[in-house]
């Protein structure tokens, strides 16, 4: 091989390289949660969301990280956090928490906010202050936070040492978990962003980053359409 063709070759095949890894790198961050749309339900201008919130998601590029599932109607799960949701409408919210929990850095988010009554139900029971202190001692595991709406829900969470603490999404009814029920009102259509704001990435600097921050996991949006 001549002098410049092997040059050439070089040059090719770095440039090859490069290519590469462009192709990798905008892959990597094109990457983007499913949106799942509410379900409707039998009452006119209610919808149904369930979700669930998991101590490791068990699947995709985190396995480990906290992370919230969304249902769809046809009951499959999807580990995201885009929702699309219909404007001025009432939200059933059916939420499984199955994490365990640890105290709030800030007391002002054990109250239940923004939701209708101001309460939501902790396994059936209607409350509006979730105290990490008491009731079933495993203090908090998440919250469903809207700041734009004012909605705060604290979520309790399940013994760390059940037997069936689900240990990898998604989780299933039969593994230990907090059944939390309340409802809000969407308000105008719009994006509306929305995350946990118990510090639960653990390993990260002040519980924050990871997880905390990553669509898909403690952190996402409300499509109102
Ligand atoms: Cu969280």
């Amino acid at each position: 091989m001549s002098k410049g063709a092997r040059a050439g070759a070089v040059i090719v095949s770095f440039f090859a390289v490069i290519g590469l890894l462009v192709w990798a790198v905008v892959g990597y961050l094109r990457t983007s949660p499913p949106t799942v749309s509410a379900s409707t339900s039998s009452t006119p201008g209610v919808v149904n969301l369930t979700m669930q919130t998991d101590g490791a998601v068990g699947v995709g590029p985190h396995p480990n990280w906290v992370g919230y599932f969304v249902q769809d109607a046809n009951g499959g799960w999807h580990q995201t956090t885009l929702i699309q949701l219909p404007a001025n409408s009432d939200i059933h919210v059916t939420l499984y928490e199955y994490d365990s929990g640890g105290t709030l850095r800030n007391n002002v988010w054990s109250q239940v906010e923004g939701t209708v009554g101001n309460v939501a139900y902790v396994n059936g029971v209607a409350e509006s202050i979730v105290n990490p202190n008491t009731s079933t001692g495993n203090g908090i595991a998440h919250s469903f936070n809207v700041p734009a709406l004012g909605i705060n829900v604290p979520m309790y969470g399940v013994s760390g040492s059940a037997k069936n603490f689900c240990s990898s999404g998604p989780c299933n009814l039969s593994e230990a978990h907090t059944t939390m029920t309340f409802d809000f009102k969407t308000g105008a259509a719009g994006t509306y962003r929305w995350q946990c704001f118990v510090p639960c990435g653990l390993g990260f600097l002040n519980g924050n980053g990871g997880p905390m921050t990553a669509l898909g996991y403690m952190a996402g949006f409300l499509k109102v359409v």
